[in-house]
């Protein structure tokens, strides 16, 4: 919805300021809030309550203001390997059988797919920790079959816990009261919404106590079924009445002298009362950091129930959410237009220090239409977190709903993401470690040319690869901004020289454009139908010289899914530099379980004249040569764990 609060809360602006300068600005505040920008320009921020603690971060550039705001309010954690493969997702599956063939299905047209997902379908009566046991009784051995094809299972969790079932009949309700792990009115009883189970109570994850009870509910369910990561829904927290079923008290707090523009102008409105009192504080001070502690709670649960790094997405989010979980960007609907603005939600999350973030691909509401949902797979296959869903009552949406061609299109999309995961996966190290954007816009990369400020068309992965997706229907080109220097076509290695220039690009439908900016080396990976089995396939190095024949690029690999590996050092570390027609690898972090992977092949674009020799570690090897300057070394069999050197004469 536009126009009003939904999801988060991120009092942080970022701002250009003249000559590529930037600063940005954070009001560590969890009280309601408004933000009125003014002509001047200036912009009035009006909290209603607890502490004013501000920073500001001069960086001067934009990159750095964001790494500055993420020390201050966390890292985003490394996600497991399997975070950033294909999901598939859809309210309204029915069955555990129906959810299956699906999944089959994808297997049948071998098309990419790491992760299943269910939505409350799967609940007895929409209760947490239960299983429908008749729709959904073969849902175990879904899992169990989803596992034997190293894919993972996910499944939602809200946070209302029903509070009418009979006395000793539901655990979690049960067991809740007995440790007192609900959110209380006013009065000290466990405050009563109502959300998809009917009446409930809401668990109060400012406790640790609540932590506790959270984690035996998973471990307990995990027992049955045993799934992956966490799908964390309606934790704003959400309510279907406003307050409570007794309403709520009428202070001060409940009517405060200035309520901030909310939604349904009450602070109470679709949620719990302001007066409700949790553990470390009444809800008006609390209400905003529902998601993030929820976030906490059931990473912390995962991590202790699988030992791995633990995968959770949440629809509420607040400053510091990216060390415990990823972001979906909530209901939007299967129109072009909401494909469009997806960009700018990926980006923002992406300043906001939360890279692990995606659009519902081919919209939640609504039917998805072929085309667009051709063209939304392919901006979907490079949204940091990849996640086809769909709403209740509508046509499937999933690749194979569609028609052979556009299968296929959205086959390619996803393969070409897969084979990208070597990229991504460095990107997401250096967002874990320095707070480095992952999708990034423009202007972060080219802060001195104001013509890339607007831009919410385009966008790149890192410094390096230029994204220009097709968001309007029936085209077979689009027109993208290339700032100024020397641009390589991914696929082809032509390239295009640029003085800061709108091009028009050929767009079939079943292409997605993508640009190799100058001087940078990407690490790509043959793909295959998990990342599981591709994050063992041969690299191909893919080099995009300057004028001058430099280019550079890195890798961080490890095993994918141990906590901490770079904390704890078990990863490898490889930086790749090309200049005066050698290239070197340089290991810069070892680790043998990181390193068992081989460098196959690799490709040099802009290479201006045919070589006559090319040495591999000093001996002769076969190349190819095109006319359009690309150089190509296959066969390598390099072991990513020594030094290499590739040169040509
Ligand atoms: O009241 O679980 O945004 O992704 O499919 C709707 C059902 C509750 C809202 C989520 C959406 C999810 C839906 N949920």
């Amino acid at each position: 919805m536009e126009k009003t609060n939904l999801y988060g809360v991120h009092p942080f602006y970022l701002a250009m300021e003249d000559a590529g300068n930037a600063h940005g600005f954070f009001l560590l505040n969890s009280n309601a809030m408004d933000v009125v920008l003014q002509p001047a320009p200036a912009l009035t921020w009006r909290t209603i309550g607890g502490i004013l603690d501000f920073y500001v971060f001069l960086g001067p550039d934009p990159g750095s203001v964001i790494q500055q705001y993420v020390e201050v309010i966390g890292y985003p954690a490394m996600p497991v390997y399997w975070a950033l493969g294909y999901h598939l997702c859809r309210w309204g599956y029915n069955t555990s059988d129906s959810t299956w063939e699906v999944v089959k299905s994808l297997r049948g047209y071998r098309i990419p797919q790491d992760v299943q997902w269910n939505d409350i379908d799967y609940m007895d009566q929409f209760m947490d920790f239960t299983l429908d046991s008749t729709k959904f009784a073969t849902l175990p051995d879904l899992v169990k079959d989803l596992h034997a094809h190293d894919q993972r299972y996910v499944m939602i969790l809200d946070p209302g816990i029903s509070s009418t079932q009979p006395n000793g009949s539901y655990w979690p309700f049960d067991e809740g009261l007995k440790r007192g792990v609900f959110i209380k009115d006013a009065e000290g009883k466990p405050l009563i919404g109502k959300v998809w189970p009917g009446l409930t109570a809401y668990p109060d994850f400012s406790d640790d106590v609540t932590h506790e009870w959270w984690y035996d509910n998973l471990r307990r369910f995990h027992e049955q079924v045993p799934f992956d990561g966490l799908w964390i829904d309606m934790n704003e927290p959400s309510n279907f009445l406003d307050g409570s079923t007794n309403g709520c008290p009428s202070n001060s707090l409940e009517n405060p002298p200035y309520t901030p523009g909310v939604l349904g102008g009450l602070l109470r409105a679709k949620t719990v009362c302001a007066t409700a009192q949790q553990k470390q504080s009444i809800h008006y001070n609390m209400h905003s950091l529902y998601g993030l502690m929820e976030a906490k709670a059931s990473a912390s649960a995962l991590k202790r129930l699988t030992g791995k790094r633990p995968f959770v997405i949440s629809r509420s989010t607040f400053p510091g959410q990216g060390m415990y979980s990823g972001h979906w960007l909530g209901d939007n609907r299967s129109v072009w237009k909401d494909l469009y603005t997806s960009i700018a939600g990926m980006l923002t999350f992406n300043l906001l220090g939360i890279p692990l973030v995606g659009a519902d691909i081919c919209g939640f509401g609504e039917e998805a239409q072929e085309e667009m949902c051709v063209r939304w797979t392919q901006l979907g296959a490079f949204y940091p977190f990849t996640r086809n869903h769909n709403s209740i009552n509508t046509k499937p949406q999933d690749p194979t709903a569609f028609s052979p061609l556009a299968r296929t299109a959205m086959k390619q999309a996803l393969l070409l993401r897969y084979s990208l995961f070597p990229v991504l996966y460095t990107l997401f190290h250096h967002a874990h470690v320095r707070g480095h954007t992952v999708a990034r816009p423009l202007m972060f990369e080219f802060p001195k040319d104001v013509r890339t400020y607007g831009i919410d068309k385009q966008f790149l992965w890192g410094k390096s690869l230029l994204v220009t997706p097709v968001l309007e229907e029936g085209v077979d080109y689009v027109d993208g901004y290339f700032p100024e220097g020397i641009w390589y076509d991914y696929y082809t290695g032509d390239c295009v020289r640029s003085k800061g220039e709108e091009l028009r690009l050929r767009a079939p439908l079943d292409k997605i454009n993508l640009h190799l900016r100058e001087g940078s080396v990407l690490p790509t990976q043959t793909p295959n139908l998990t990342l599981s089995v591709s994050s063992g396939q041969p690299l191909h190095l893919v080099s995009s010289l300057s004028d001058d024949g430099s280019a550079s690029g890195d890798l961080f690999w490890d095993d994918g899914e141990t906590v901490d590996t770079y904390e704890t050092n078990q990863y490898a570390y490889i930086i790749f530099n090309v200049s005066k027609k050698v290239m070197t690898s340089q290991v810069l972090h070892s680790n043998a379980e990181a390193t068992f992977i081989t460098v196959e092949s690799a490709t040099f674009y802009g290479v201006k004249a045919k070589p006559s020799r090319v040495l591999v570690n000093y001996q002769d090897a076969q190349f190819t040569y095109r006319t359009n300057q690309v150089l190509t070394v296959q066969d390598l069999g390099l072991n990513l764990s020594q030094n290499f050197t590739i040169s040509w004469m």
